[in-house]
C-alpha cells in the first residue's frame, strides 16, 4: 500500500513547525546572521512549543515522533533560517547516540534534561586531521581508576560554545581495527580539561556556533559509555541514519524557500514590457527548481520512511542528502540569478540562502562520502 498523504498527526506538527517558522525565525534570521550572535532566544521558545528533542521517546519526556514527523519540522525550520535550524537538529544529532545505545540510566539523565529545560548539546567526531575518514580521527581514552581518561581534538563542533553535555568518539582499543576500536562518551560540558576554540566565522549558517574543542585530561565516569566498548564507530553511523534524512530535510526546506522568493520576485518584476516570469528563460528556471524541490522532498520523505518502517535507510539517507544538498545549491543560485543584481544584495533574502546552501554538500558527510556509501550498497546489491 503506498500513500503520499501524511497523518493528522504528521499535519499537525508540519502546521506547529510552519507557523512558529514564518514567526519567529523569517523576521529575526537576517539579524542573527549579521550579529552571528547564538540564537538562544529562539531555541527557548522551539523548546516552549514543543519543537525541540522530536525524537526523544515519550518513556525520557519526549514526543518520541517518527523520522517522518521530525523530517516535516526540519524542513519547515529550515525555510525560515539554516543556521537556526543547524542550531536547534544539532541537539537532535547529539541525541542520537544515546538513544541508539544509550543504557537506561542515561537516557534518563542526558536526554530528560534537554526535554525538561532548553538545554542544547553537540556532537564530537570531526578531529582536524579527520572529517570524512571518521576511521582516522585520534581522540583517545584511557582506562584510569575505573574511570575514563579523554585526550584529543575534536573540530567543527556545532553548539560546541553552548552545550550541556557532548557525544565524544575516541579511540580505546590501538591493537583493533579503527572501526572497531572506537568507544562512544557521554562527556558534561562542565568537566574539568575541556577547552573551547573562538566561534568560527563561516560562509553561511553564521549564527550557528562551530568551534574546535580540546579534550585535556578529561574524566569520564565508565556509567558515561554508550553501548558497549569497541562500538562506538557503528554508534556514531546509526546517528547518521537518524540525522541524514533530517539535514536533507532542512536543505530541501532551503530550496522551497528559494523557490517562493523567485517566484514571487518573477511576477513583480518587469522588463522588456512583462513580468519576467512571461520570459520563458526565466519561467523554466522556477520550473526545473520545483521539480528538483519536489523530486528531492519525496526521497527524503522515504529515507525517514523507511527508517520509521524498521527497515535498514543508510542508501536512502545517502540518496536523500546527495540530492536535497544539490537542490538547496541549485535553487539558491537559480534564485539570486531570478532575482538579478538585487540577488546579490544583503536588502534581499536570497544572498543569504547562497551562503548558507552549501554547508549542506560538506556537513553530515560530504556528498562524495555519500556516493561512496550508496556505490558500495550498489556493489552489494548486483554482485
Ligand atoms: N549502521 C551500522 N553499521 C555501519 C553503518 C551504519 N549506517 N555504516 C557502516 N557501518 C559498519 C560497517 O558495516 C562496518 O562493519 P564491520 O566492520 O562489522 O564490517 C564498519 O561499520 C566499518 O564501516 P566501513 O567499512 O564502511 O568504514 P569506512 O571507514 O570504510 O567508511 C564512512 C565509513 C562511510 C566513509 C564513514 O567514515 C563516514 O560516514 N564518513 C563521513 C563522516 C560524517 O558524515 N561526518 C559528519 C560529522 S557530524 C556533522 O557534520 C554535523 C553537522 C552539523 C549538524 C547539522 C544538524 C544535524
Ligand atoms: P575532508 O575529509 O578532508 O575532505 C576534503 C575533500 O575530499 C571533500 O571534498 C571530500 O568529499 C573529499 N574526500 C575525502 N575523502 C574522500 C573519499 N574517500 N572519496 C572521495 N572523496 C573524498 N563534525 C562533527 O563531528 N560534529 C559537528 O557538529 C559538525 N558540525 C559542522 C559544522 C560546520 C559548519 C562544518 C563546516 C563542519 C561540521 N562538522 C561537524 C564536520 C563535517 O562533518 C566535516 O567537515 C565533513 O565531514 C568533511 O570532513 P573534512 O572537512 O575533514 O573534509
Amino acid at each position: 500500500q503506498v500513500s503520499f498523504g501524511l497523518s493528522d498527526e504528521q499535519q499537525g506538527i508540519q502546521d506547529l513547525a510552519r507557523r512558529f517558522a514564518r514567526t519567529e525565525i523569517v523576521p529575526v534570521a537576517a539579524e542573527y546572521d549579521q550579529s552571528m550572535a547564538y540564537p538562544w532566544p529562539v531555541i527557548r521558545k522551539a523548546h516552549e512549543a514543543g519543537l525541540l528533542n522530536l525524537h526523544v521517546p515519550e518513556k525520557y519526556g519526549g514526543p518520541g515522533l517518527g523520522l517522518l514527523s521530525c523530517a516535516l519540522v526540519s524542513e519547515e525550520i529550515a525555510y525560515g533560517c539554516t543556521g537556526i535550524q543547524t542550531a536547534m537538529e544539532a541537539i537532535g544529532l547529539a541525541e542520537a547516540p544515546v538513544i541508539v545505545a544509550g543504557s537506561e540510566e542515561l537516557k534518563m539523565k542526558y536526554l530528560g534534561r534537554m526535554t525538561e529545560e532548553p538545554l542544547v548539546a553537540a556532537y564530537g567526531v570531526t578531529e582536524p586531521g579527520a572529517g570524512s575518514d571518521v576511521a582516522g580521527i585520534r581522540t583517545t581514552a584511557r582506562k584510569e581508576g575505573g574511570s575514563w581518561v579523554l585526550n584529543g581534538t575534536k573540530m567543527w563542533i556545532t553548539n560546541a560554545g553552548h552545550a550541556n553535555w557532548f557525544f565524544v568518539l575516541a579511540r580505546t582499543d590501538s591493537s583493533a581495527k579503527p572501526t572497531s576500536g572506537m568507544t562512544g562518551f557521554v562527556v558534561d560540558a562542565d568537566s574539568p580539561g575541556i577547552h573551547l576554540g573562538k566561534k568560527e566565522i563561516n560562509m553561511g549558517q553564521r549564527c550557528s556556533d562551530t568551534r574546535m574543542v580540546t579534550f585535556e585530561n578529561v574524566v569520564v565516569p565508565p556509567e558515561n559509555v554508550l553501548g558497549r566498548e569497541g562500538d562506538g564507530f557503528k554508534i556514531a553511523m546509526k546517528a547518521f541514519d537518524i540525522t541524514r534524512p533530517l539535514v536533507s530535510s532542512a536543505a530541501v526546506g532551503l530550496a522551497q524557500r528559494a523557490l517562493e522568493e523567485a517566484v514571487r520576485y518573477a511576477q513583480e518584476r518587469r522588463t522588456m514590457g512583462k513580468p519576467i516570469i512571461e520570459h520563458q528563460a526565466v519561467a523554466f528556471m522556477l520550473a526545473d527548481m520545483a521539480i528538483q524541490t519536489e523530486a528531492a522532498r519525496n526521497l527524503v520523505w522515504k529515507s525517514a520512511w523507511t527508517k520509521d518502517a524498521g527497515l535498514p535507510n543508510t542508501f536512502y539517507a545517502s540518496m536523500a542528502k546527495t540530492l536535497a544538498s544539490r537542490t538547496a545549491v541549485e535553487n539558491a543560485n537559480l534564485a539570486v540569478q531570478v532575482f538579478g543584481g538585487a540577488g546579490f544584495n544583503t536588502e534581499y533574502p536570497v544572498e543569504k540562502l547562497y551562503r548558507d546552501a552549501k554547508i549542506f554538500e560538506l556537513y553530515e558527510g560530504t556528498s562524495q562520502i555519500q556516493r561512496l556509501v550508496i556505490s558500495r550498497t550498489l556493489a552489494a546489491l548486483y554482485p
